[in-house]
């Protein structure tokens, strides 16, 4: 068996923030399926949060979505989520489900739109002055499906904008993470598509604008890691959105449609430093479980994203770098590729054991009886958002 001591400083701080959204139903255009057990409210999305940080300890933190998790009291939805033992995390915005936004939000030619969106943005950090969270996400579904549909330069001007007025409302100890899509629902053009954009826009706005980056976001064939390298390099990672994907922005479960490219990411995120918690890179799922149960999709999510930053974690660094520097190519990615091959599932059980934690938490969640009891429980459970 691996021996993980040296790497489990690390994997101790290991925290991946789970999405309220994740437990909701969801499905694609052509049916959304009802799942035994889902949720009715909010409180229940938390329970079952926290219920998948009890069995794997890796995740102490539920980001919700607003207005899918709109409650009227968010001191006592945090309080809620404290003694489940879990807190509030990212708020993420939503300016697409709106007619209004039909042409665009933060880049609407309308300044009585952008003003709109605006509000939303400042409900949301509203919301984060009670509930102490760190990050508002923004993502936005603006852009246009045929050329000549919007003048793409002066939505840039107007992204730039209204990008700078909610700047200037966060607080000292508050960020914004603007996170970019190549495409879907715009079909031609998208306002912010891809990391350089993100990048531009958060430069300009300061410090406490950084990138996120989701990982379903990308042409197919984009070499991510080197995105997540140059963005740390640059100190403008602020957090990412894990899932995985065959085709478009699947949102499956993270690791599952490549393994590889989740090592790959994940070694040059321990490259980079920013598995040091004060490197502030937030590691956040963002998935939907459309047939598998979801409370053990998401276990099974954190635990991919364990396995592989500890196979990360594994790569003789040392030895990578005299081969890196000797020219010895198939030497450097034999050293990567022996890492990658270590089969770390042994190791990272008794290391749960060790620290109070279910060896298996897949089993442990099967044989510990919540799924009966929210299946008899819970009637009637939430859509996660889209269509609702
Ligand atoms: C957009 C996105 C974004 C949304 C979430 C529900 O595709 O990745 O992060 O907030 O899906
Ligand atoms: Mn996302
Ligand atoms: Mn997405």
């Amino acid at each position: 068996m691996v021996d993980l001591s040296r790497i489990a400083p690390v994997l101790e701080n290991l925290a991946i923030e789970v999405p309220s959204w994740a437990y909701g139903n969801s499905g694609t255009r052509f049916k959304v399926f009802q799942t035994p057990g889902t949720p009715r409210t909010v409180q229940e999305k938390i329970a079952d949060a926290a219920k998948v940080n009890e069995l794997t300890g890796l995740a102490p933190t539920v980001a919700l979505h607003i207005p899918w998790d709109k409650v009227e009291n968010y001191s006592e939805l945090s309080g809620f989520a404290q003694e489940l033992g879990v807190t509030l995390g990212t708020i993420n915005s939503n300016t697409f489900q709106d007619d209004i936004y039909k042409f665009g939000s933060l880049t609407h030619s309308d300044a009585a739109v952008r003003n709109k969106a605006l509000d939303h943005m400042y409900e949301c950090i509203d919301i984060m002055n009670v509930t102490g969270s760190q990050d508002l996400k923004i993502w936005l579904a603006d852009g246009t499906n045929y050329p000549g549909q919007g003048d793409m330069r002066s939505r840039q001007d107007w992204l730039h904008d209204s990008l700078q007025k909610v700047y200037e409302r966060l607080g000292d100890d508050q960020r914004m993470v603007l996170e970019y899509k190549f495409f879907e629902p715009a079909f031609y053009h998208t306002d912010v598509p891809d990391w350089g954009t993100s990048y531009a826009h958060t430069l300009a706005l300061g410090e406490k604008a950084m990138v996120c980056l989701d990982t379903g976001h990308h042409a197919p064939g984009t070499n991510i890691e080197f995105i997540v390298a140059q963005l740390i390099r640059l100190g403008k990672l602020g957090s990412f959105d894990f899932n995985s994907r065959f085709y478009a922005d699947d949102d499956l479960i993270v690791g599952a449609a490549d393994p590889f490219q989740l090592f790959r990411i994940m070694y040059e995120v321990a490259r980079g430093g920013a598995l040091d918690p004060a490197s502030n890179v937030a590691l956040m799922l963002d998935q939907c479980h459309n047939l598998e149960e979801k409370i053990p999709g998401q276990i099974r999510s954190v635990m991919n994203v364990q396995e592989m930053t500890a196979r990360a974690l594994l790569v003789d660094r040392d030895a990578l770098t005299r081969a890196q520097e000797s020219g010895d190519v198939l030497g450097a990615h034999a050293v990567f590729m022996d890492a990658f091959y270590t089969d770390v599932r042994l190791g990272l059980a008794e290391w749960r054991e060790s620290r109070g934690l279910p060896a298996d938490p897949m089993a442990a969640y099967a044989a510990g009886g919540y799924q009966g009891t929210i299946n008899a429980d819970r009637e009637g459970g939430q859509q996660a958002g889209w269509g609702a």
